[in-house]
């Protein structure tokens, strides 16, 4: 299996708060996500929501003691996470990371935080396994996984029952792209399709940066699915679909949040149009606490779009920057104080009220289904 390319070091770009470095009091707060690469545009926009969260802290003046936000790239790439997270957890002066971006770097990184002492919170990460491990036996310290979205087994569940009662799909092909997410993701729409009574047409892995489907889609044409599900994140999706379209295969295709990306439309163009998805939430619109981050970023970042997952970032500092409120300035082994502080939280945010159960997981359940349309992604669900 390919991976991504691994760059040889660790970008470490400085937030925009330097006017703090230098007090013995200031508090780091390190974005762990991809920065360069297929998904940095991602990254980006996520690094983008947390310092504008921490500059908001800043400016109301509702912290006692400075923050500055420090962005490491781990390009989407479990073994750069890992190296990632080993920088982090060795700053004494990092209180808690926000990320990462995919569910491999996030599952390999987070016991390296855990041995630290070291909170994490997921803005997007969606394999359950991620917190379920720091319940089992063996975990190498505190429980200090955290996220603020919704998991693929309640992604897979909603889509395999959306395809079956309300598509009335009854055999469907599952692709995915062998990764943490892509995988699981597949795993849990099989698991409840087939217990809705659904057949399985096939089931197939591609690889990450894999770029000619011409095979696959000869299998997939051959066997005549009503459905096709797809487990996997945008840029191979989207060639998927080009290339199964310009084939003429015209059945329904359905994949979930790491696809429901607006860079989806520049690489399947109009072929995606009539695609489904599942999405954690509501759409940013939709939300009652959407207004003020929605124009809070738009005057920080004039003519930079609002990414699709830019606001989990958001609240995910949001919740660190409250839990610090409750802590004051924590360093080295009181970083487990955070940790505390964090269990619980009670966050309203752009998502809603945040709490977190024993896992460490969102407390908000909602998932939408959107299909493709006119290059948007619109709610039918
Ligand atoms: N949840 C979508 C993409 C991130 C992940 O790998 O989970």
């Amino acid at each position: 299996m390919r991976t991504r390319a691994l760059l040889p070091a660790l970008a470490l770009l400085c937030g925009a708060f330097c006017a703090c470095l230098g007090r013995s009091d200031t508090v780091r707060i390190a974005v762990a996500v991809p920065l360069t690469g297929d998904l940095s545009t991602e990254g980006q926009g996520i690094q983008r929501a947390v310092e504008l969260a921490v500059a908001q802290a800043q400016a109301e003046k509702g912290l006692a003691f400075p923050v500055e936000v420090l962005a490491f790239d781990d390009r989407a790439v479990p073994e750069s996470a890992v190296k990632a997270a080993n920088l982090i957890s060795a700053d004494p002066r990092i209180a808690a990371v926000i990320g990462h971006f995919t569910s491999g770097c996030s599952i390999a990184a987070a016991p390296v935080y855990a041995a630290a002492g070291l909170a994490m919170i997921s803005p997007i990460a969606t394999n359950p396994k991620l917190t379920r491990r720091q319940l089992e036996p063996g975990w190498p310290g505190p429980r200090n996984v955290f996220r603020v979205t919704v998991t693929d087994d309640v992604q897979g569940n909603l889509a395999a029952e959306f395809a079956v009662r309300r598509l009335r799909l009854k055999r469907f092909f599952v692709v995915h792209d062998g990764t943490p997410y892509g995988q699981g993701l597949a795993e849990e729409f099989r698991a409840r399709f087939k217990r809705l009574g659904g057949r399985e047409a096939g089931l197939e892995a591609i690889e990450i940066g894999e770029r000619d489907f011409k095979l696959l889609l000869a299998r997939i044409l051959e066997e005549k699915p009503d459905g096709v599900y797809f487990g996997g994140v945008y840029p191979e999706y989207g060639l998927l679909l080009k290339q199964a379209r310009k084939l003429g295969l015209k059945t329904v295709f359905f994949s979930g949040d790491g696809c429901m990306i607006d860079a989806l439309f520049d690489v399947a163009g109009d072929a995606a149009e009539g695609s489904y998805f599942t999405m954690p939430g509501r759409p940013l619109e939709q939300l009652p606490g959407s207004e003020r981050f929605i124009q809070s970023y738009r005057e920080s970042y004039p003519g930079v779009e609002i990414g699709q997952y830019d606001h989990f970032g958001y609240d995910a500092a949001n919740i660190v920057l409250e839990a610090l409120r409750q802590t004051g300035p924590v360093s080295g082994a009181g970083r487990t104080q955070l940790i505390e502080a964090l269990r619980g939280i009670r966050h309203k945010g752009v998502l809603g009220v945040t709490t977190f159960d024993r896992k460490g997981d969102t407390t908000l359940k909602t998932v939408t289904i959107t299909r493709a349309k006119g290059r948007q992604f619109v709610p039918v669900r």
